[in-house]
């Protein structure tokens, strides 16, 4: 049998009392491995460099083979940055690349900047006019219900690669469930631990770029934007995002 196990943490109440956001995360996993999941998820919430959690969520449901979808992992390259003007210069160039107009690019990245705090989810912006779509204001749409199909095989792959911890693991994964929506062009991403500086952009067509230094050491504001088709069904690509289950494949294995 497998699950899905999601937890959202937040300092002050919960996320929809007004409180901040600490961590969260997701796996999909099968009963073997459940137990450890949930423990380490409690306390990487009670232990986060965001501050300590006051609300803690763990929600565990049965996911059904039939219900899964899979979808292949990104290719990975790294690009080079010695500082944040670099980084964000590499990052915007690299969306236009990926077919976002200039424009939108840049207000995506603004609105990024502009945060006074993190989002629990991401924001949606047309990748043509970069208006904002999702109207979920500082909720953002959360991404659940993804893990890789062969994790054993992926964290050797990514050790190999000297890529160990946890922000690489999860963010190529989720990366590669967003960029498996056919009404995405890219993403743009940097993290809101204050210790951790590197972001990426992700494409399907491009594969997932990771940039060294995307924020100043420090700061606990970071977060994503999701750059659509447009003219694509909003309510179709965050049914997507939010419930559909998807495994992650390193080169067509269906194994978890
Ligand atoms: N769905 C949507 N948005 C999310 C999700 C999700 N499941 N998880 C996080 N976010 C948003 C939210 O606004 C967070 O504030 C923000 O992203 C950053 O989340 O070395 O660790 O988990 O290659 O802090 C990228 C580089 C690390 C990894 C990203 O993000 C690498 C990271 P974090
Ligand atoms: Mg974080």
């Amino acid at each position: 049998m497998l699950f899905s196990v999601k937890m959202r943490a937040a300092k002050g109440g919960a996320h929809e009392n007004g409180g901040r956001h600490i961590s969260g995360a997701e796996r999909i996993l099968n009963d073997k491995g459940l137990e450890k999941t949930v423990l380490d998820m409690l306390d990487r919430a009670r232990n986060h460099q965001r501050g300590q959690a006051d609300f803690i969520s763990i929600k565990v449901e049965e996911v059904q083979k039939k219900d899964i979808v899979y979808k292949p992992l990104l290719t990975m390259e790294s690009f080079e940055a010695k500082n944040v003007v670099e980084g964000h210069a590499a990052a915007l160039q690299e969306l236009e690349n990926a077919g976002v107009a200039r424009a939108a690019a840049q207000k995506g990245m603004e609105a990024l900047l502009d945060l006074s705090d993190s989002l629990r989810g991401a924001m949606l912006f047309d990748a043509a006019s970069g208006e904002r779509l999702d109207g979920l204001g500082k909720r953002g749409v959360r991404v659940s219900k993804m893990d890789c199909a062969d994790s054993g095989n992926y964290e050797t792959d990514l050790c190999r690669r000297g890529l160990t911890g946890e922000h690489v693991r999860e963010a190529l994964i989720l990366a590669s469930k967003v960029a498996g929506a056919e009404e995405i062009v890219a993403e743009l991403c940097w993290s809101d631990d204050p210790d951790y500086v590197t972001g990426y952009v992700a494409s399907s067509s491009r594969g997932y770029k990771r940039i060294p230094v995307m924020k100043e050491m420090g700061s606990p504001v970071g977060g994503r934007v999701f750059f659509v088709k447009p003219g694509a069904e909003i309510d179709k690509l965050c049914a997507y995002l939010q419930n559909q289950a998807v495994l992650i494949t390193l080169g067509g294995e269906e194994n978890v």
